[in-house]
């Protein structure tokens, strides 16, 4: 054998030992505390596709990672962060023969004004945000954002650390449409946002349910599905609630980006997760709204009854949407506002 025949020889015998995964492994950048690493194991069980989790706190976050070149097959963004992208052309459209499963929605989630259809999303999760207090410490109910934010809880709050959520809670106490922000809108909300700011002691969009299981906070401001493990684990010390003034109901969805070179392996991690007994595993852990038909049957009646994650059919409730170059005035106000 010449020594470029030994050459080739070894490059095709070490182009049979690269596992015919690894071209096709997966980059999730996805929310955090949201994608149980069951659902990883067994998609690459059934697929021999590895899936890599990159997490991120917020849509904000995502969006200028993905925009600086981020190199990521699915991400998980918010309603109102598909309808910018959608807008912008960064999403691959999706092909629903090979996500059969899209069948197993609940009708409601395959009309939703960001993306009808289903184009080039598949919901995930559904959630609101909502107040959670301990009730062993807080005497007074608590029903809304103003009373959060009243003085009587001052250092002894965990917020989202989010500035689009924090200013669109302050114009739900003024009475306002949480999608205007308008110069009179932001001007209106920012001195009493300074106010709120400084009654927070931890803002912490990840686990917020950290700090008020150890009593670090008595009250939150929190992610549904956050609310719900907690009254999970204590359900006699802490109470959830809507707060009275209306809040932001979001769906979180499995999106492809448009630079995504794996759409095919993304699409068939939708049609995984679309199964019902997998979907049923993100509930357990995470447990939002599910927004899968199919996936809900399969729920126990404890975890439907469980009102975090499962709201009354007339709650106050609004869709967050695209605020376009607004997004840069909410959050110069928000960084501002909490350096101070
Ligand atoms: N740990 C998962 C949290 C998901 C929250 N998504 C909602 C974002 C709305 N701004």
């Amino acid at each position: 054998m010449t020594w470029m025949k030994k050459v080739l020889a070894g490059a095709v015998c070490a182009m049979a030992f690269v596992s015919p995964t690894l071209a096709e492994d997966l980059n999730l950048f996805a929310w955090s505390e949201y994608v149980p690493q069951t659902v990883l194991d067994g998609f690459q069980k059934e697929t021999g596709i590895k899936v890599k989790y990159e997490t991120y706190a917020s849509n904000e976050e995502m969006l200028s990672k993905l925009m600086a070149g981020g190199n990521y097959d699915i991400i998980q963004p918010s309603e109102y962060t598909i309808e910018a992208l959608i807008a912008a052309g960064k999403l691959t459209k999706l092909d629903p023969q090979k996500i059969p499963n899209l069948k197993n929605l609940d009708p409601a989630f395959t009309k939703m004004a960001h993306d009808p259809g289903n184009k080039y999303s598949v919901p995930w999760m559904s959630g609101t945000v909502g107040i959670v207090y301990n009730t062993e410490k807080v005497k007074e109910p608590i029903k809304g954002f103003a009373d959060v934010f009243n003085g009587t809880h001052t250092g002894r709050i965990v917020a989202l650390d989010d500035g689009r959520e924090i200013v669109s809670w302050v114009l739900a106490t003024k009475g306002k449409d949480i999608n205007q922000m308008t110069d009179d809108n932001l001007a209106l909300v920012k001195p009493i946002m300074a106010g709120w700011l400084k009654q927070i002691k931890i803002y912490d969009s990840d686990s917020p349910k950290t700090p008020l299981l150890n009593v670090d906070v008595d009250v939150g401001v929190v992610w549904s599905g956050e609310g719900a493990l907690i009254l999970q684990k204590e359900p006699k010390k802490f109470k959830w609630v809507l707060p009275s003034e209306g809040t932001h109901r979001f769906i979180d969805s499995l999106a492809i980006p448009i630079a995504s070179k794996h759409a095919d392996a993304a699409m068939k991690f939708m049609n995984y997760i679309l199964k019902p007994e997998v979907s049923k595993l993100i509930s357990d852990e995470f447990p939002y709204t599910n927004p899968n038909a199919e996936a809900r049957k399969l729920l126990d009646e404890a975890a439907k009854a469980n009102p975090a994650s499962y709201p009354a059919d007339d709650a106050k409730l609004a869709l967050f949407h695209d605020i376009g170059k607004r997004s840069a005035a909410v959050d110069e106000i928000y960084t501002n506002l909490k350096s101070q």
